[in-house]
């Protein structure tokens, strides 16, 4: 919201233009710009009137309850910006000097863990499932066409000449599109498409990452070193392979980081490819003129509090620097100030040896109020969440208990059982005096979203790889967890809290689904001329809920047909590279072996001299890191400049990427944006 009235964005930096207006002077405006949807910034809609289609959704969907509750949401988050403003006005009255040179300190440090050694690709595929679709019925190529009924899941380029795209009520579109043929959703296709895909992608890089059905993080380093191409050369290479086996195509983001390539994979949509060099130079131009929207973890909300504070692109941030902290939580703050800088993570690593943080279900139903039929639905969802900690061996040391009001309140409740908690008997054991308690305190308890969720999790691998890599034995869990208790208090080994952030802006997104679901619903009902029937209701929802989850399994990597290229990976950047810059370490091969403590850290480690030896050396260099950016620190307003002389030629010696410092000792960290998102605190009230 821009107090002139002015545009939201101009267009920057060769991105397509968001025309939507977004001026202070009338509600309305925000709320239309609201309604535009959860993927304004897909590819594909350049010449697209943002506008008019605002105006198409704003009529269209008028009178309805989600466009009621859309307002209600639009209303509140501008009260909510109101409120960051008069802070803001507040702090501005205020010497601000230690905040600006706390904000300083950590550019400075962050600058120490630039890497630009690694070449990291970001891949998507254009249009996924109506590619798919349009194999098995070319004809529909050449004509407007989508996938998804009620709500689209995804449409194909001609249609989103028209302003249709992914999370549009299919009535909407047609409104856009009279002619868009609408297709049913067929997963098994999708995945099995996909599979071919990874299967490609594999012999580029067998330790790729998966990051959605059709998307996936790649480090190409060693690739290009072993074949003599350069990293352009490689990918096209890897597109046209992808294009003559499959027949689909896919876009690609070259960079030196996995922000910035997922962000470069969406510039020359579709079957294109943008390189942002590996030069700090080239990557602060990139990110000053970037609409902080265009960052994965920067949702509508997000991006809204942001632009009532002058921020609009990621160069706008370093002004603010003083503020984020105080206005925005701690973590935000470290995100932010990642953005500005266009740091984020070279490590790329197979999904299912992603560290979880929590692993929780929920789903959304038809208005529930009366108490056996909440109590079922509890234990439905117990029995989900057993389901899901057997899949991914965990426990759960904090359960959460996530409810939805008919009014869209959300609230939280959590608990720590006695022991760890996996089994559904337990969940729904220690979840249901939350419940209980909600109900009585919350008059007329209408629900219509339930979720638990564990968090603090306990691997119940035998071993295996774990939190930060580290070595997990059962029977070492217990200790684990202390111990990490114990570093997190000390403002140790804070993760990258970009990942919550990208959490954060997906629930949003899904969110955003679920309600446009029930838009569909409301507008089926009302052309039959019938009340919304609960019964239809609920099979639209638990359709909704399944399309969630789809796409979001995590699937081995296919493995890579060339022998030898799964060993060099071994030695190979993202694991030989990045031991000593994450902590990461190598299980050790005997089952027996009992990991061996890091007399800096204190933390359990790999059994190998090797693995220990670069772990230490990590350590030692975090040590290094915290003293040169201590001794650096004396002088903060020229710090842009300081980073620059004295910081930045020692990008090439500190080569490890050193885990940027989180909370400050002794420091409180209020309303931290990304954890109050990801445990689900109360949103936008
Ligand atoms: P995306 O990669 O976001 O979209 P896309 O591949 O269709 O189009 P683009 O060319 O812009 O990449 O998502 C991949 C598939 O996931 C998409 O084809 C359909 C599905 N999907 C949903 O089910 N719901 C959603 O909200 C989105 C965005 C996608
Ligand atoms: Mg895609």
């Amino acid at each position: 919201m821009t107090a002139d009235g002015s545009r939201l964005h101009q267009e920057v930096g060769g991105f397509n233009t968001i025309e939507a207006v977004q001026p202070g002077t009338s509600e309305h405006d925000t709320l239309k710009y609201h309604l535009l949807g959860p993927s304004l910034t897909k590819a594909g809609q350049d010449s697209v009137d943002q506008q008019k289609v605002s105006e198409i959704i704003y009529s269209a969907s008028k009178g309805s309850k989600y466009f009621n509750n859309e307002e209600y949401k639009d209303k509140t988050l501008t009260q909510k910006i109101e409120k960051i403003l008069a802070r803001k006005r507040q702090l501005e009255r205020v010497d601000l000097a230690l905040d600006l040179r706390r904000a300083d300190e950590y550019i400075a440090e962050l600058e120490l863990s630039r890497d630009l050694s690694q070449t990291v690709v970001h891949i998507d595929c254009d249009a996924f499932y109506a590619a798919v679709e349009e194999l098995d019925r070319p004809e529909l190529k050449h004509v407007p066409m989508a996938v998804g009924k009620g709500v689209l899941t995804t449409c194909n380029y001609h249609a989103r000449k028209f302003g249709c795209r992914s999370g549009m009520a299919g009535f909407v579109a047609m409104k856009l599109c009279p002619n868009l043929i609408c297709l049913p959703l067929n997963f098994e296709k999708y995945t099995s498409k996909a599979q071919e895909v990874r299967e490609i992608l594999a012999e580029y890089d067998p330790r790729f990452e998966s990051a959605s059905i059709d998307e996936a993080y790649l480090n190409i380093t060693q690739y290009c070193e072993e074949k003599g191409l350069d990293p352009e050369e490689a990918v096209t290479q890897l597109r046209n392979e992808v294009s003559e086996k499959t027949h689909i195509t896919i876009s690609a983001g070259i960079a030196a980081n996995a922000k910035i390539a997922k962000i470069a994979s969406n510039r020359n949509k579709p079957n294109g490819q943008f390189r942002v060099a590996n030069d700090r130079a080239t990557i602060l131009a990139f990110m000053r003129d970037l609409p902080t929207r265009k960052v994965n973890g920067v949702g509508r909300v997000f991006e809204r509090e942001l632009d009532a504070i002058g921020v609009k692109t990621c160069g706008d941030i370093y002004s603010q620097r003083a503020y984020l902290s105080k206005l925005f939580g701690e973590k935000a703050f470290q995100f932010l100030m990642q953005c500005y800088l266009g740091l984020g993570r070279t490590k790329v690593q197979p999904a299912e040896e992603h560290e979880r943080k929590s692993v929780g279900t929920e789903s959304t139903f038809r208005e529930m109020s009366d108490k056996t039929e909440l109590r079922e639905q509890l234990r439905w969802t117990a029995g989900e969440l057993e389901k899901d900690l057997t899949r991914t061996k965990f426990k759960g040391r904090t359960l959460v208990l996530k409810i939805k009001l008919h009014t869209y309140e959300v609230f939280t409740r959590q608990v720590i059982p006695p022991k760890a908690v996996s089994t559904a008997d337990d969940l729904y054991k220690y979840s249901l005096p939350m419940l209980d308690k909600l109900e009585k305190e919350i008059p007329s308890f209408k629900l219509r979203l339930m979720g638990l969720r564990c968090t603090h999790l306990v691997s119940t691998n035998k071993t295996g790889i774990n939190f930060f890599g580290m070595h997990l034995t059962s029977s070492a869990d217990e200790e684990l967890h202390s111990a990490k208790s114990k570093v997190d208090e000390d403002g140790e080994w804070e993760v990258w809290p970009e990942e919550e952030f990208e959490e954060a802006a997906r629930q949003e997104r899904q969110d955003e689904m679920n309600e446009l679901e029930r838009l569909s619903q409301e507008q089926q009902a009302l052309d039959d001329g019938r009340a919304l029937d609960p019964l239809s209701q609920e099979e639209h929802l638990k359709e909704s809920n399944r399309r969630h989850k789809h796409g979001r399994e995590i699937l081995p990597n296919p493995t890579p047909k060339e022998p030898n290229n799964t060993s060099s990976r071994e030695l190979g950047p993202s694991v030989g590279f990045q031991k000593p810059a994450t902590g990461y370490v190598a299980p050790p091969k005997a089952e027996d072996e009992k990991p061996w403590t890091c007399p800096i850290c204190a933390r359990p480690q790999s059994a190998s001299e090797k693995g220990f030896n670069d772990h230490i050396d990590f350590c030692l260099s975090r040590q290094t890191i915290k003293e040169a950016v201590r001794d650096h620190s004396a002088s903060p307003p020229a710090v842009e400049k300081a980073v620059e002389g004295e910081f930045g030629k020692e990008n090439g010696v500190v080569r490890g990427r050193g885990r940027p410092k989180g909370k400050r000792k002794g420091e409180v960290v209020g309303a931290e944006r990304g954890n109050k998102r990801l445990f689900f605190g109360m949103q936008g009230r």
